[in-house]
Protein backbone atom coordinates (compact mmCIF):
# COMPACT_ATOMS: atom_id res chain seq x y z
CA UNK A 1 0.00 0.00 0.00
CA UNK A 2 1.45 3.59 -1.03
CA UNK A 3 1.33 6.12 1.78
CA UNK A 4 0.01 9.67 1.09
CA UNK A 5 3.55 11.19 1.11
CA UNK A 6 4.20 8.88 -1.37
CA UNK A 7 1.16 9.68 -3.78
CA UNK A 8 1.36 13.13 -3.11
CA UNK A 9 5.39 13.33 -4.34
CA UNK A 10 4.02 11.07 -7.63
CA UNK A 11 1.45 13.68 -8.03
CA UNK A 12 3.90 16.23 -8.17
CA UNK A 13 5.82 15.01 -10.14
CA UNK A 14 3.29 14.27 -13.28
CA UNK A 15 1.86 17.77 -12.68
CA UNK A 16 5.81 18.63 -13.37
CA UNK A 17 6.35 17.07 -15.85
CA UNK A 18 2.87 17.35 -17.93
CA UNK A 19 2.89 21.08 -17.47
CA UNK A 20 6.80 21.17 -18.62
CA UNK A 21 5.24 19.51 -21.51
CA UNK A 22 2.24 22.00 -22.06
CA UNK A 23 4.04 25.22 -21.46
CA UNK A 24 6.38 24.26 -24.54
CA UNK A 25 3.96 23.54 -26.70
CA UNK A 26 2.08 26.45 -25.73
CA UNK A 27 1.27 28.24 -29.14
CA UNK A 28 0.76 32.21 -27.86
CA UNK A 29 0.77 34.44 -25.10
CA UNK A 30 -3.09 33.26 -24.49
CA UNK A 31 -2.61 29.65 -24.28
CA UNK A 32 0.09 30.38 -21.41
CA UNK A 33 -2.17 32.39 -19.03
CA UNK A 34 -4.45 29.73 -19.00
CA UNK A 35 -1.80 26.97 -17.99
CA UNK A 36 -0.63 29.15 -15.33
CA UNK A 37 -3.91 29.46 -14.29
CA UNK A 38 -4.57 25.36 -14.83
CA UNK A 39 -1.16 24.52 -12.77
CA UNK A 40 -0.56 27.51 -10.57
CA UNK A 41 -4.04 29.52 -10.35
CA UNK A 42 -5.76 29.56 -7.01
CA UNK A 43 -7.97 27.25 -8.09
CA UNK A 44 -5.16 24.96 -10.03
CA UNK A 45 -3.38 21.63 -9.69
CA UNK A 46 -0.84 22.30 -7.95
CA UNK A 47 -3.56 24.33 -5.06
CA UNK A 48 -5.49 20.77 -5.15
CA UNK A 49 -2.48 18.60 -4.27
CA UNK A 50 -1.29 21.08 -0.87
CA UNK A 51 -4.91 21.40 0.19
CA UNK A 52 -4.20 17.43 1.35
CA UNK A 53 -1.21 18.74 3.29
CA UNK A 54 -3.44 18.04 6.33
CA UNK A 55 -3.29 14.64 5.69
CA UNK A 56 0.33 14.65 6.78
CA UNK A 57 2.40 14.43 9.88
CA UNK A 58 3.99 17.44 10.95
CA UNK A 59 7.33 15.64 10.26
CA UNK A 60 5.98 15.07 6.72
CA UNK A 61 4.58 18.20 6.01
CA UNK A 62 8.02 20.44 5.17
CA UNK A 63 9.88 17.77 2.54
CA UNK A 64 6.06 17.91 0.25
CA UNK A 65 5.88 22.02 1.29
CA UNK A 66 10.01 22.23 -0.27
CA UNK A 67 9.26 19.81 -3.31
CA UNK A 68 5.85 21.90 -4.29
CA UNK A 69 7.72 25.42 -4.09
CA UNK A 70 10.40 23.76 -6.39
CA UNK A 71 7.71 22.56 -9.08
CA UNK A 72 6.35 26.21 -8.73
CA UNK A 73 9.16 27.76 -9.65
CA UNK A 74 10.07 25.65 -12.45
CA UNK A 75 6.69 25.95 -14.20
CA UNK A 76 6.68 29.35 -13.40
CA UNK A 77 10.12 29.75 -14.23
CA UNK A 78 9.72 28.13 -18.22
CA UNK A 79 6.42 30.11 -18.33
CA UNK A 80 7.62 33.69 -17.66
CA UNK A 81 9.87 32.93 -20.29
CA UNK A 82 7.89 31.94 -22.71
CA UNK A 83 5.83 34.62 -22.23
CA UNK A 84 8.71 37.10 -22.58
CA UNK A 85 9.04 35.58 -25.81
CA UNK A 86 6.05 36.02 -27.42
CA UNK A 87 5.59 39.97 -26.36
CA UNK A 88 9.32 40.58 -27.77
CA UNK A 89 8.17 38.96 -31.09
CA UNK A 90 4.73 41.33 -31.21
CA UNK A 91 7.11 44.33 -30.41
CA UNK A 92 8.99 43.84 -33.57
CA UNK A 93 5.54 44.72 -35.76
CA UNK A 94 3.82 42.69 -38.09
CA UNK A 95 5.75 39.33 -39.33
CA UNK A 96 7.17 38.77 -43.05
CA UNK A 97 4.97 36.89 -45.17
CA UNK A 98 7.10 34.85 -47.31
CA UNK A 99 4.33 33.55 -49.05
CA UNK A 100 2.76 36.50 -50.76
CA UNK A 101 3.80 37.33 -54.34
CA UNK A 102 6.28 39.81 -55.10
CA UNK A 103 5.62 43.39 -56.14
CA UNK A 104 6.84 44.49 -59.84
CA UNK A 105 9.00 46.88 -59.58
CA UNK A 106 9.03 49.74 -61.84
CA UNK A 107 11.07 49.66 -64.74
CA UNK A 108 12.43 52.20 -66.73
CA UNK A 109 12.81 52.43 -70.51
CA UNK A 110 14.62 54.31 -73.78
CA UNK A 111 12.25 55.89 -75.27
CA UNK A 112 11.79 54.59 -79.24
CA UNK A 113 13.22 57.45 -80.42
CA UNK A 114 15.69 57.91 -78.40
CA UNK A 115 16.56 53.84 -79.14
CA UNK A 116 16.80 55.12 -83.08
CA UNK A 117 18.71 58.47 -82.18
CA UNK A 118 21.47 56.28 -80.41
CA UNK A 119 21.57 53.36 -82.31
CA UNK A 120 22.17 56.34 -85.80
CA UNK A 121 24.45 58.30 -83.38
CA UNK A 122 26.35 55.15 -82.17
CA UNK A 123 26.72 53.73 -86.25
CA UNK A 124 28.25 57.27 -87.47
CA UNK A 125 30.65 56.87 -84.23
CA UNK A 126 31.96 54.02 -85.91
CA UNK A 127 32.48 55.44 -88.79
CA UNK A 128 34.43 58.88 -87.45
CA UNK A 129 31.70 61.17 -86.45
CA UNK A 130 31.23 62.80 -82.96
CA UNK A 131 28.33 63.15 -81.64
CA UNK A 132 27.41 66.99 -80.59
CA UNK A 133 24.43 69.38 -79.04
CA UNK A 134 23.28 72.48 -79.08
CA UNK A 135 20.31 75.23 -78.21
CA UNK A 136 16.86 74.68 -78.78
CA UNK A 137 16.47 78.82 -78.76
CA UNK A 138 18.20 80.09 -81.76
CA UNK A 139 18.93 83.54 -83.09
CA UNK A 140 17.49 83.92 -86.84
CA UNK A 141 21.09 84.33 -88.66
CA UNK A 142 22.55 81.05 -86.90
CA UNK A 143 19.12 79.37 -87.93
CA UNK A 144 18.25 80.80 -91.56
CA UNK A 145 21.17 83.67 -92.80
CA UNK A 146 24.10 81.32 -92.20
CA UNK A 147 22.73 78.98 -94.16
CA UNK A 148 22.11 80.63 -97.03
CA UNK A 149 18.32 80.75 -96.33
CA UNK A 150 16.84 84.30 -97.36
CA UNK A 151 14.15 85.14 -95.13
CA UNK A 152 11.94 85.20 -97.58
CA UNK A 153 12.08 81.94 -98.08
CA UNK A 154 8.79 79.75 -97.14
CA UNK A 155 10.80 77.91 -94.00
CA UNK A 156 11.77 81.64 -92.33
CA UNK A 157 7.88 82.88 -92.42
CA UNK A 158 6.01 83.65 -89.34
CA UNK A 159 3.52 80.98 -90.98
CA UNK A 160 6.44 78.27 -90.72
CA UNK A 161 8.68 79.29 -87.51
CA UNK A 162 7.41 80.05 -83.99
CA UNK A 163 9.66 82.87 -83.47
CA UNK A 164 10.06 84.05 -79.67
CA UNK A 165 11.11 87.31 -80.39
CA UNK A 166 12.69 89.77 -82.85
CA UNK A 167 15.37 87.46 -84.25
CA UNK A 168 14.92 85.00 -82.24
CA UNK A 169 13.26 81.76 -82.83
CA UNK A 170 13.01 77.44 -81.96
CA UNK A 171 15.36 76.38 -84.19
CA UNK A 172 13.92 74.39 -87.26
CA UNK A 173 16.57 72.18 -87.26
CA UNK A 174 19.84 71.17 -85.66
CA UNK A 175 21.71 73.16 -88.60
CA UNK A 176 22.85 76.05 -86.70
CA UNK A 177 24.55 73.79 -83.78
CA UNK A 178 26.80 72.47 -87.55
CA UNK A 179 27.36 76.66 -88.19
CA UNK A 180 28.64 76.77 -84.65
CA UNK A 181 31.18 73.95 -84.71
CA UNK A 182 32.19 75.27 -87.89
CA UNK A 183 32.84 78.78 -86.38
CA UNK A 184 34.83 76.66 -83.46
CA UNK A 185 36.66 74.54 -85.27
CA UNK A 186 38.66 74.04 -88.58
CA UNK A 187 38.39 70.87 -90.65
CA UNK A 188 38.63 68.22 -90.53
CA UNK A 189 34.94 68.14 -88.99
CA UNK A 190 32.49 65.24 -89.02
CA UNK A 191 29.95 65.46 -86.52
CA UNK A 192 26.09 64.14 -85.89
CA UNK A 193 23.59 66.53 -84.10
CA UNK A 194 20.33 64.72 -82.92
CA UNK A 195 18.04 66.95 -80.94
CA UNK A 196 14.38 68.29 -81.14
CA UNK A 197 13.29 71.20 -84.04
CA UNK A 198 10.71 73.16 -83.97
CA UNK A 199 7.93 73.93 -87.48
CA UNK A 200 4.25 75.90 -87.31
CA UNK A 201 2.82 72.69 -88.13
CA UNK A 202 -0.44 70.92 -87.19
CA UNK A 203 0.17 67.99 -84.59
CA UNK A 204 -1.50 65.09 -87.26
CA UNK A 205 -0.60 61.46 -88.00
CA UNK A 206 2.67 62.15 -89.61
CA UNK A 207 3.44 66.08 -88.19
CA UNK A 208 4.45 67.40 -84.75
CA UNK A 209 4.95 70.67 -83.93
CA UNK A 210 8.02 69.54 -81.94
CA UNK A 211 10.32 66.43 -83.30
CA UNK A 212 13.54 64.84 -83.32
CA UNK A 213 16.31 65.70 -85.60
CA UNK A 214 19.76 64.01 -86.62
CA UNK A 215 21.98 66.47 -88.88
CA UNK A 216 25.31 65.15 -90.18
CA UNK A 217 28.13 67.29 -91.85
CA UNK A 218 31.45 66.37 -92.93
CA UNK A 219 33.52 68.80 -93.96
CA UNK A 220 37.66 68.39 -95.70
CA UNK A 221 40.06 69.11 -98.54
CA UNK A 222 38.88 66.83 -101.23
CA UNK A 223 35.53 65.34 -100.15
CA UNK A 224 33.28 64.19 -102.79
CA UNK A 225 30.19 63.10 -103.74
CA UNK A 226 31.58 58.96 -103.88
CA UNK A 227 32.44 59.59 -100.43
CA UNK A 228 28.65 60.65 -99.59
CA UNK A 229 26.84 57.84 -101.15
CA UNK A 230 29.35 55.60 -100.14
CA UNK A 231 28.94 56.84 -96.16
CA UNK A 232 25.41 57.03 -96.21
CA UNK A 233 25.26 53.75 -98.37
CA UNK A 234 27.13 51.68 -95.39
CA UNK A 235 24.85 53.47 -92.93
CA UNK A 236 21.96 52.73 -94.27
CA UNK A 237 23.28 48.57 -94.83
CA UNK A 238 24.19 48.88 -90.63
CA UNK A 239 21.01 50.43 -89.27
CA UNK A 240 18.50 48.49 -92.09
CA UNK A 241 20.30 45.33 -93.07
CA UNK A 242 23.07 43.94 -95.23
CA UNK A 243 20.52 43.68 -97.98
CA UNK A 244 18.99 47.20 -97.61
CA UNK A 245 19.63 49.12 -101.07
CA UNK A 246 20.20 52.82 -101.10
CA UNK A 247 18.89 55.41 -103.74
CA UNK A 248 19.61 58.82 -104.08
CA UNK A 249 16.61 61.54 -105.81
CA UNK A 250 17.89 64.72 -106.97
CA UNK A 251 15.96 67.46 -104.63
CA UNK A 252 16.30 71.06 -103.34
CA UNK A 253 17.68 72.51 -100.26
CA UNK A 254 19.31 76.33 -100.05
CA UNK A 255 22.34 75.25 -97.96
CA UNK A 256 23.10 72.24 -99.71
CA UNK A 257 23.92 71.68 -103.93
CA UNK A 258 23.53 69.17 -105.15
CA UNK A 259 20.90 68.33 -102.95
CA UNK A 260 19.01 64.57 -102.82
CA UNK A 261 16.35 62.10 -101.04
CA UNK A 262 18.06 59.43 -99.48
CA UNK A 263 15.38 56.33 -100.05
CA UNK A 264 15.73 52.89 -98.49
CA UNK A 265 14.48 50.14 -99.84
CA UNK A 266 11.05 49.23 -98.05
CA UNK A 267 12.13 46.62 -95.47
CA UNK A 268 8.65 44.80 -95.36
CA UNK A 269 8.11 43.89 -98.79
CA UNK A 270 11.84 44.17 -99.55
CA UNK A 271 11.64 46.52 -102.57
CA UNK A 272 8.35 44.75 -104.44
CA UNK A 273 5.71 46.94 -103.56
CA UNK A 274 3.07 46.74 -100.36
CA UNK A 275 1.01 49.49 -98.61
CA UNK A 276 3.63 50.79 -96.25
CA UNK A 277 5.78 52.14 -98.69
CA UNK A 278 2.87 53.08 -101.09
CA UNK A 279 4.20 50.54 -103.43
CA UNK A 280 7.08 52.13 -104.52
CA UNK A 281 8.95 49.60 -102.93
CA UNK A 282 11.53 52.85 -101.23
CA UNK A 283 10.79 54.36 -98.23
CA UNK A 284 12.15 58.40 -97.72
CA UNK A 285 14.76 58.08 -94.93
CA UNK A 286 16.60 61.68 -95.41
CA UNK A 287 17.63 64.88 -96.95
CA UNK A 288 21.08 65.40 -97.98
CA UNK A 289 23.67 67.07 -100.37
CA UNK A 290 26.77 68.83 -100.76
CA UNK A 291 27.33 71.81 -98.38
CA UNK A 292 26.58 75.02 -100.53
CA UNK A 293 29.62 76.88 -101.37
CA UNK A 294 27.91 80.16 -99.54
CA UNK A 295 27.45 78.19 -95.87
CA UNK A 296 31.41 77.58 -96.16
CA UNK A 297 31.67 81.05 -96.82
CA UNK A 298 28.97 82.49 -93.67
CA UNK A 299 31.35 80.13 -91.04
CA UNK A 300 34.85 81.73 -92.14
CA UNK A 301 35.66 78.70 -94.16
CA UNK A 302 37.39 78.87 -97.25
CA UNK A 303 34.72 77.30 -100.66
CA UNK A 304 37.52 76.74 -102.91
CA UNK A 305 39.58 74.93 -99.87
CA UNK A 306 37.10 72.52 -98.48
CA UNK A 307 34.31 70.68 -99.68
CA UNK A 308 31.89 68.14 -97.75
CA UNK A 309 28.41 66.94 -97.32
CA UNK A 310 25.63 66.91 -95.04
CA UNK A 311 22.37 65.62 -94.06
CA UNK A 312 19.15 65.22 -91.92
CA UNK A 313 17.10 62.62 -91.00
CA UNK A 314 13.74 62.38 -88.86
CA UNK A 315 13.87 59.79 -86.04
CA UNK A 316 10.64 59.35 -85.19
CA UNK A 317 10.09 58.64 -89.00
CA UNK A 318 12.25 55.99 -88.81
CA UNK A 319 11.02 54.85 -85.75
CA UNK A 320 7.50 54.44 -87.27
CA UNK A 321 8.88 52.70 -90.10
CA UNK A 322 10.30 50.37 -88.16
CA UNK A 323 7.72 49.38 -85.32
CA UNK A 324 4.79 49.80 -87.86
CA UNK A 325 3.46 52.53 -86.05
CA UNK A 326 0.52 54.69 -87.96
CA UNK A 327 0.79 57.63 -86.03
CA UNK A 328 3.65 60.24 -85.34
CA UNK A 329 2.02 61.43 -82.12
CA UNK A 330 2.17 58.01 -80.26
CA UNK A 331 6.22 59.25 -80.52
CA UNK A 332 5.34 62.55 -78.41
CA UNK A 333 2.24 61.82 -76.24
CA UNK A 334 4.28 60.28 -74.06
CA UNK A 335 1.09 57.46 -73.08
CA UNK A 336 2.68 54.63 -71.25
CA UNK A 337 0.21 52.37 -72.14
CA UNK A 338 1.82 52.76 -75.05
CA UNK A 339 5.73 53.33 -74.23
CA UNK A 340 5.47 50.47 -71.91
CA UNK A 341 6.24 48.02 -74.46
CA UNK A 342 9.52 49.39 -75.64
CA UNK A 343 11.39 48.44 -71.97
C1 LIG B 1 15.73 66.91 -93.95
C2 LIG B 1 16.83 67.60 -94.65
C3 LIG B 1 19.06 68.37 -94.40
C4 LIG B 1 21.13 69.46 -94.07
C5 LIG B 1 19.95 68.97 -93.57
C6 LIG B 1 22.98 70.93 -93.47
C7 LIG B 1 23.65 71.55 -92.45
C8 LIG B 1 24.68 72.42 -92.74
C9 LIG B 1 25.04 72.64 -94.01
C10 LIG B 1 24.34 72.02 -94.99
CL1 LIG B 1 25.47 73.21 -91.48
N1 LIG B 1 23.33 71.17 -94.72
N2 LIG B 1 21.97 70.09 -93.18
C11 LIG B 1 21.40 69.30 -95.41
C12 LIG B 1 20.48 68.69 -96.23
C13 LIG B 1 19.29 68.20 -95.73
O1 LIG B 1 17.89 67.89 -93.81
O2 LIG B 1 14.82 66.46 -94.57
N3 LIG B 1 15.81 66.80 -92.62
C14 LIG B 1 14.82 66.13 -91.86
Amino acid sequence: MTTVIEELLAQLRDLEREGLEAVRAGGDAGALEALRTEYLGRKGRLTGILRRLGELSAEERPAIGAEANRVKEALGALLDERAASFASAADDGPRVDLSLPGRARWQGGVHPVSLVIDEICDIFRDLGFSRVAGPEVETVEYNFSKLNTPLDHPAADMHDTFYLSDGVVLRTHTSPVQARVMEAFQPPVRVVVPGMAYRRDPFDASHAPGFAQVEGLAVDEGITFADFKATISEFVRRFFGADAKTRFRPSFFPFTEPSAEVDVSCRICRGAGCSACKHTGWMEIMGSGMVHPSVFANVGYDPEKYTGYAFGMGPARIAMQRYGLPDIRLLYESDMRFLKQFV
